[in-house]
């Protein structure tokens, strides 16, 4: 009797527990929460770096930079939310404070702050001003913190920690609703030489007490992770979930971050972080450097088209205010965007192969209406599946937009489309993960019919979105170099039949500007622009600009390391950025690198390019220069230090000495290259400064 009744229940208790899964597709893995799946309907946002590095123009202040110095002449926050809302983003984050430690509101637990600025007599605050022109503008506020702080007294004890939790909860608490808080993981030495030992679970806690929607960015979420570069590129396989018990902030193994961990344990998704310009912060003489349109779209899809959020750098200037060149740039980024996602299968006809239940809840339909709460879903346990799209006549396109309902989970891990050509599907393009969102890009078909493949997926797949889109297509910005020898080449790659114009006085160049047909020589130097026309000069790239200073054609180096000149050392000076020397480190100086530049110079600087191929080892973090006239007797170094932010940011560096010099001889000594474990030192290019 027992023993039935027993029964009885556990069938009934079964029927429902079947019924329950039979209603609702179950959720696979990790899974996303709350204020992640709000971050999630985001895509578009500004980072906006402006601090005292602006004033003191550097990447990574010292901390010993006087408040005096921070005096925006015309601060205006509501340009910025204004501007940034014109160019279709939906947030600002801000630089509250960085590694220099000066604070831009009147914090009660430092010195270094706008309280003892002349701007606005120590009286103004920009958390304010931003936070109330971002709720005028109807954008989301953030705010970024660096826990590395090299003005604090107490940084490096434990006492900083609390200062640091105090810090922040001014930050959120005085300024209404918070969106984001962006955790910076580097951790330098402070003031008194100590690094600091970060209570990270306290940071988390406070900001959970006091903003509890804000979703925490760092190296390891716990919301958000970088996406492991600073060049705008998340990864083609991009996973929302990482063993994020495994990562922390400054995880050595970075490269991990880009694809995320499969089958990890948490939910931490990509927000994709880069500048607008090749720093972080306002340089006058990037003001020309302002990324093209071009290469601002090809991040544009390889960060919001692969299942990450956009954050993108505008560094605001001196005035106080976002520089013209780049309010010009992200408004012809929103022109094209705005062209680029024109859906061309909204509402139209569309089956699957496979079905969730009988009930038309996850019908294929919902891939096509506007909704991202509603999905189609595949039958359980199904994990190839089709979706068919009648367009009704024949359309052109180049572009797929694909969103899983990630409320359930991430599942599909490869995907392909094909388009009905010739009688048949042919494939147009192939993908590997979707998650929140990606875009395929591929030439333009024209088609009346759709084929989507999940060609394989973790579990049943659930899609919420299809879009298709037919972008223009745009002129590739032309390349600027220059030989050793010389001699200036410009070219165009991936473009046909394009016309090149340039100039060399500093003018823009226009369609009637001279036409670039063959290598000219600029062997001393000078300014080159370049724009690439189509189209019968009627469609043109954005405008690119490369200075020279002298060129190495009568270089030769000296020595390098252990090694004598010979055919690696010379890529130090071949002109060629995509070329690197590479040798084992040696003794206290990991490397000495000695040029002969030929001649007598003056000598205002140098320049250092690390290597481009994208891997770290042997970057050079800590320098020594010194000059020559007869390459035996040197000078003490005539500039030391180090390249900030070298290593997550590997552009150009350009430093000038203090005094001008004069030397036929300069000797570069890399000091220490940025990862602990390297065991090489590296150089892609070494240049001097004469003007
Ligand atoms: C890095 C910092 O060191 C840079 O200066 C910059 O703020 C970038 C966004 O994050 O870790």
């Amino acid at each position: 009797m027992i023993h039935q009744r027993f029964f009885l229940w556990a069938a009934v208790l079964g029927l429902f527990v079947h019924q329950a899964t039979a209603q609702t597709p179950a959720p696979y893995g990790a899974v996303p929460s709350a204020r992640q799946l709000a971050w999630h309907r985001m895509k578009y946002y500004a980072f906006v770096h402006f601090n005292m590095n602006t004033f003191s123009n550097e990447e990574w202040g010292h901390g010993t930079e006087k408040p005096a110095m921070f005096n925006p002449t015309q601060l205006d926050c509501r340009q910025w939310a204004r501007v940034a809302k014109e160019a279709g983003m939906e947030g600002i984050i801000i630089t509250a404070k960085h590694h220099d430690g000066f604070c831009l509101w009147p914090s009660k637990y430092t010195e270094h702050s706008v309280k003892n600025s002349p701007w606005r007599d120590g009286k103004g605050d920009v958390l304010k001003d931003l936070s109330a022109a971002c709720k005028e503008y109807g954008l989301k506020f953030g705010v970024y913190l660096s826990p590395w702080d090299r003005n604090h007294p107490a940084y490096g004890t434990p006492e900083y920690n609390e200062i640091f939790k105090k810090t922040l909860q001014e930050v959120l608490t005085q300024y209404g609703d918070v969106f984001e808080v962006w955790f910076d993981g580097a951790n330098g030495e402070g003031p008194n030489g100590k690094k600091q030992v970060y209570d990270w679970p306290g940071f988390v806690a406070t900001v959970r007490q006091f903003q509890p929607n804000a979703v925490i960015f760092s190296d390891a979420g716990p919301d958000i992770r970088w996406v492991g570069n600073e060049d705008g590129y998340a990864g083609e396989t991009n996973w929302a979930t990482l063993n994020r018990s495994k990562v922390y902030p400054g995880y050595p193994n970075y490269w991990e971050l880009t694809p995320g961990h499969e089958d990890g344990t948490d939910w931490v998704p990509t927000e994709v972080n880069c500048s607008i310009r090749p720093g972080w912060y306002y340089h006058a003489n990037e003001d020309d450097k302002v990324k093209s349109l071009e290469h601002l779209v090809d991040i544009y899809y390889s960060s919001i088209g692969r299942n990450g959020n956009w954050l993108l750098n505008l560094p605001v200037d001196r005035r106080g205010l976002v520089h013209e060149n780049d309010t010009k740039r992200l408004m012809e980024l929103k022109a094209y965007t705005d062209k680029a996602s024109n859906n061309l299968a909204g509402g139209k006809k569309i089956t699957a192969s496979s079905l969730f239940g009988k009930a038309s809840t996850f019908a294929a339909s919902n891939v096509l209406d506007k909704s991202r709460d509603t999905y189609w879903a595949a039958a359980n346990g199904t994990t190839q599946a089709t979706l068919d799209i009648d367009l009704g006549k024949p359309t052109t396109l180049n572009r797929l937009l694909i969103e899983e309902y990630i409320a359930l989970g991430q599942r599909v891990k490869k995907f392909s489309v094909a388009a009905w050509q010739n009688g048949k599907y042919q494939t147009i393009a192939q993908g590997t993960t979707i998650g929140n969102r990606r875009i395929l890009r591929f030439p333009a078909v024209t088609t009346s019919k759709l084929q989507i493949s999940i060609d394989e997926a973790k579990a049943n797949p659930l899609i919420s979105n299809v879009e298709v889109y037919n972008a223009p297509e745009l002129i590739v910005t032309p390349v600027i170099s220059r030989s050793k020898d010389g001699m200036v080449t410009i070219a165009c790659p991936r473009t046909t039949d394009p016309v090149i114009t340039y100039t060399t006085d500093g003018s823009e160049p226009t369609a009637q500007s001279p036409r670039f047909s063959q290598p000219f020589a600029m062997p001393t130097g000078g300014t080159v622009k370049a724009r690439a026309f189509v189209d019968n000069m009627k469609r043109a790239s954005s405008p690119v600009t490369t200075e020279f200073d002298i060129s190495s054609a009568k270089w030769n180096v000296v020595s390098a390391g252990g090694s004598a000149s010979g055919k690696t050392t010379d890529r130090l000076i071949d002109g060629n950025p995509a070329s690197f020397w590479q040798q084992r480190k040696t003794g206290e100086t990991p490397a000495s690198v000695v040029l002969d530049l030929g001649e007598s110079l003056p000598l205002r600087g140098f320049t250092y390019v690390p290597r481009q191929d994208g891997k770290k080892d042997g970057i050079v973090y800590r320098y020594a220069v010194s000059v020559s006239q007869d390459g035996q007797t040197w000078s003490a170094p005539v500039s030391q230090g180090a390249f900030s932010n070298i290593n997550n940011n590997p552009v150009k560096q350009t430093i000038r000495f203090d005094q001008p010099q004069t030397g036929r001889y300069l000797k570069f000594d890399a000091l220490e290259t940025t990862g602990a474990n390297d065991t090489t030192v590296s150089i892609a290019e070494l240049g001097v400064l004469t003007r």
